[in-house]
C-alpha cells in the first residue's frame, strides 16, 4: 500500500536535481508537467525531447529521456527529422516565444502546415528571457522591455502575434490549445492539454501545439505573486485560454 504521507513524488522522467530557473519562473512547472505526462503515458523509453535556445536550453539536464539540442528556432525542423526516422516515438519541442515566434516562425508554420506528427510546447513569457528581457513578438502593447523602454507601440513594433489563432486555421494542425500556470487549477488544465496533444501525436492525428502563458518575474520586474497576477489580468485578455482546435473538430 502507498505511504499515506506521500502526497507527491518526482516522476522517473525527471532527473533529481534543482532547477536553475529564477524564483517564480514557470519553466520548471512546464518541464514537470511534460515529464509527468510522459511518465503516466509510459513513454519514457520512447520519447525524444527537442530543446531550444532560451531559458529552456538546459532541458536535457532535467528530462530523464532522450533529447537533442537544435540551433535557435530550428526545433520543429529537427523534430520533423527525428519523428520521420523514429515514427513510433513521441517527439516534442520545447520553445520560448523568441525561439518559436521570431527566429523560428518559418519552421513553426510549415511544420504545422505539413501536419507533421510532432508536438510543440510553446512557452510564452512575452520576452526574450535568457538574454535579458528584450521585446519578443508576443510582447504586450505598452509593455516596457529592455528594447522598448517607452513601451511597445504598434507603429514601430506591430502587435502581439497570436500563435494558436494562426495555426488553428491550418488543415495539418489537429490539436491547438492555450493554457496558463497562474494557479493550481490552471496547472491541472495545462497538464490535460499537454496530455491531449501527446495523445493526438501518438494516435497519428496530426500536428499539435500547446501554448503556455508563463511568468518571467525577473525580466518583468515583479515578485512571483505579482507575475502570476499579471499573467491572469494582463496576458489572458490578449491571449485567451482554451482549445482552439481538437481532432475531428473541423477547419
Ligand atoms: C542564432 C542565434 N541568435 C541569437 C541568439 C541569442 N539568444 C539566445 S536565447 C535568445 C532568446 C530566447 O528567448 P525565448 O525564446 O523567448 O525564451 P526564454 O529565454 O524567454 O525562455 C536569443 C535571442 C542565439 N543563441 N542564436
Amino acid at each position: 500500500m502507498a505511504d499515506p504521507q506521500t502526497v507527491f513524488s518526482r516522476p522517473q522522467t525527471l532527473v533529481d536535481r534543482p532547477w536553475h530557473f529564477c524564483p517564480g519562473c514557470h519553466h520548471g512547472i512546464a518541464h514537470r508537467l511534460c515529464a509527468e505526462v510522459i511518465a503516466e503515458m509510459g513513454l519514457q523509453e520512447r520519447t525524444v525531447g527537442v530543446g531550444s535556445v532560451g531559458c529552456g536550453v538546459f532541458s536535457y539536464e532535467y528530462f530523464n529521456f532522450d533529447g537533442i539540442g537544435p540551433s535557435h528556432g530550428r526545433a520543429p525542423a529537427v523534430a520533423t527529422g527525428v519523428k520521420r526516422v523514429l515514427p513510433d516515438h513521441l517527439v516534442f519541442t520545447y520553445q520560448g516565444d523568441g525561439d518559436l515566434a521570431a527566429i523560428g516562425t518559418t519552421e513553426m508554420v510549415h511544420t504545422a502546415v505539413r501536419g507533421e506528427l510532432i508536438t510543440i510546447i510553446f512557452i510564452n513569457n512575452t520576452v526574450y528571457g535568457m538574454t535579458g528581457g528584450q521585446m519578443a513578438p508576443t510582447t504586450l502593447m505598452g509593455q516596457v522591455t529592455t528594447t522598448s523602454p517607452f513601451g511597445r507601440e504598434s507603429q514601430q513594433a506591430g502587435y502581439p502575434v497570436q500563435v494558436c489563432e494562426m495555426l488553428a486555421t491550418q488543415k495539418g494542425a489537429a490539436y491547438i490549445a492555450r493554457a496558463a500556470l497562474f494557479n493550481p487549477a490552471q496547472v491541472n488544465r495545462a497538464k490535460k492539454c499537454i496530455r491531449k496533444a501527446f495523445e493526438t501525436q501518438i494516435q497519428g492525428l496530426g500536428f499539435s501545439l500547446v501554448e503556455i502563458l508563463a511568468a518571467c518575474p525577473t525580466n518583468w520586474g515583479m515578485s512571483p505573486l505579482e507575475a502570476c497576477r499579471h499573467v491572469e489580468t494582463g496576458m489572458v485578455p490578449v491571449f485567451p485560454l482554451g482549445e482552439y482546435k481538437v481532432p475531428g473538430g473541423g477547419q
